[in-house]
């Protein structure tokens, strides 16, 4: 009777973790590094608005913080990701690395990059040690620019 007690809830319990796989609660939970009062990440160069060729060369600008390379778990700090013709990613976590979601590692406060013809655009978004947001997350004004 016991055993068969223990295996029902150990089967509830399992599917409680599912549930919460699957609705993403687990998720959430990823801790956060918190947003230094007052940080501010922008884009320099180009200006919103602006008719450029590829490739062209993104200045990053950040205030109230520091950039620390990625995997350097420093208080008040992260590094540079820089998002192109895509919204905001999910906060809660890590931001996704393709061809839309740049990271900067390094600890890079500029990048060149390659762009087609068209209208583009462009934000910052800063990511802690694991590539998480903040918490609230740091992002930039979107700009929009024109390559010809
Ligand atoms: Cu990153």
């Amino acid at each position: 009777m016991n055993t068969i007690r223990a295996f029902v809830s150990i089967r509830i319990a399992v599917a409680l973790i599912a549930v919460a796989v699957s609705t993403g609660v687990l998720a959430e939970t990823l801790p956060r590094s918190p947003a230094p009062d007052g940080a501010r990440v922008y884009i320099l160069s180009p200006k919103s608005g602006e008719v450029v060729t590829s490739p062209v060369t993104v200045v990053f600008g950040l205030s109230g913080m520091g950039v620390a390379p990625a995997g350097l778990n420093v208080e008040g700090t992260g590094h540079h990701h820089l998002l192109i013709d895509v919204a905001i990613p999910d906060p809660g976590k890590p931001i996704p690395a393709d061809d839309q979601h740049r990271h900067f590692g390094k600890g890079q406060t500029e990048a060149t990059i390659e762009l087609a013809p068209g209208r583009h655009t462009l934000q910052l978004l800063l990511g802690d040690h694991l590539h998480i947001p903040h918490d609230p997350p740091i992002a930039s004004e979107p700009i929009t620019i024109t390559v010809e």
